[in-house]
């Protein structure tokens, strides 16, 4: 075996030698030459190969994403007046994103800390950010955590965080299948689907009330098979904006934990649909306090606006510790061969703020006061229609909560809006309640209006 090793090395290694030396005699000669090519063997790969097809030549032309592509459209129309509701992106009265005042300040924390350097973090993240994130979600007097039972590992934001649990089921949970709501946040079926999960739809959305469909929930969810995963919005539907009571939360949780369904809450609008951080968190808390195993995914891109920096963490509460440590293993085989390990900057910057008791509460502070504009434009786009006697009962805009009112308009009223109001947004009727100010909001219930009376 040794000797069969040894001969193997030696011709593949006096192969290479004779490779190198045709390459270093075809160099020569193309020097010397007044056309490079002409001494070179065509290949279809070589740009000056001219009048080749490119061999990605086959290749179609993808469309957009249904959410981003709308800020694509957006930023090729010039017009002044032009709004984007696409994208759920906060925006400030005056139209700006906006950088927390807490941020800034954790930021120049850590600019002025010389003891802080760049190495790479271990593959499940920043140790503080996990612990402290668990924490934000499951409460601090949480059982779970206390008794270690607890996989946390930092990821790339909420989708990351979908993304490596969802990788992490597919290959060490038994049941493949994923219930998600009809309808949910366009990116889910994607991210679950190339994880290797089937997805399956639970009945959500009833248009006809523009609430929640509980009857269809319920009943789907009984004959989903034992032990089948259920995506769950923790808080802030998207993109309905409507969610179960706690009542009815408490339902569900019966009706899962009694047919063995696993819960994977996707946590993206943590205190940016009440302003509350603990409120925003109830439903989770309710299946974590049976002592049931769960999945979350969390992500700090709209509650801390920290939507480029791509933070976010995943949690897997266990039965025991022992368990936890086996899932966090088998977590870090899913991350290291997808992204090694995760960014330090923006864990860096959650961290600060979540383990300073002064900081934590001034984002809470600016927190509440993201949520409370987002509510006060529901309020003023409900009265603006009023005050325009606009078709139709638009109190739903006043009753969904969090990022998004799923206003009900079809895609051909989208379009209109689009073509001949240059407001944007989803072709499914979404509109970004965080994109929009006291300024536009009179453009977009004239749109609004124009639209429903004109536009079936
Ligand atoms: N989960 C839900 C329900 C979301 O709405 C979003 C973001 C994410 C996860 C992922 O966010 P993250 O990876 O940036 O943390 N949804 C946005 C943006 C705000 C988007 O589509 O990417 C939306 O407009 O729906």
């Amino acid at each position: 075996m040794e000797n069969a090793n040894m001969i193997h090395h030696f011709l593949s290694a006096d192969r290479r030698i004779r490779t190198l030396a045709s390459h270093l005699s075809d160099h020569s000669s193309t020097m010397a030459s007044d056309n490079p090519t002409s001494t070179l063997s065509p290949s279809p790969t070589a740009g000056s190969y001219v009048g080749s097809a490119s061999v990605f030549s086959a290749i179609a032309q993808a469309p957009e994403d249904s959410i981003l592509g709308v800020t694509v459209a957006f930023n090729k129309d010039p017009s002044p007046v032009k709004v984007n509701l696409g994208v759920g992106a906060y925006r400030t009265e005056e139209g700006k994103p906006l950088v927390l005042n807490v941020v800034r300040k954790a930021e120049q924390l850590l600019v002025n800390d010389p003891s802080r350097v760049k190495e790479y973090l271990p593959i499940t993240g920043l140790a503080d950010f996990n612990n402290l994130s668990a924490r934000l979600i499951f409460g601090a007097g949480s059982l779970a955590i206390q008794e270690n039972r607890v996989a946390t590992v930092q990821c790339l934001s909420g989708t990351g965080s979908l993304r490596v649990g969802s990788e992490f089921l597919a290959r060490n949970y038994h049941e493949k299948v994923i219930y998600i709501p009809q309808p949910t946040w366009g990116n889910h079926p994607k991210v679950f689907t190339i994880s290797g999960l089937v997805v399956k739809y639970y009945r959500y959305y009833d248009p006809g009330t523009r609430g929640l469909n509980f009857h269809g929930l319920l009943e789907d969810l009984s004959s989903a098979p034992q032990g089948a995963i259920v995506l769950l919005h923790a808080c802030a539907h998207n993109p309905t904006g409507v969610d179960p009571t706690l009542e009815q939360w408490e339902q569900i949780r019966q009706l899962m934990r009694s047919k063995g369904l696993l819960p994977f809450f996707d946590s993206a609008y943590q205190g940016f649909a009440s302003g509350s951080l603990d409120a925003d968190a109830q439903s989770v808390r309710l299946f974590v306090a049976d002592g049931g195993e769960c999945l979350a995914a969390q992500s700090y891109a709209k509650n801390m606006g920290l939507y480029g920096e791509r933070v976010g963490a995943l949690s897997i509460v266990c039965k025991s510790s022992d368990v936890a440590v086996r899932v966090e293993s088998q977590l870090k085989l899913v991350i290291r061969p997808m992204y090694s390990n995760p960014p330090i900057h923006g864990a860096s910057i959650v961290a600060t703020i979540l383990k300073n008791s002064e900081m934590y509460h001034e984002w809470t502070i600016e927190l509440k006061a993201m949520a409370d504009r987002i509510i006060s434009m529901r309020k003023q786009l409900f009265d603006a229609l009023l005050q325009r006697g606009t078709p139709g009962d638009w109190s739903h805009i006043i009753k969904q909560i969090g990022m998004f009112t799923f206003t009900g308009l079809n895609s051909d009223q989208v379009t209109f809006m689009a073509k001949e109001f240059h407001i944007y947004m989803t072709a499914d009727g979404r509109i970004s309640m965080a994109g929009l100010s006291s300024r536009t909001i009179p453009h977009l219930a004239d749109a609004i209006h124009a639209a429903v009376t004109g536009i079936n």
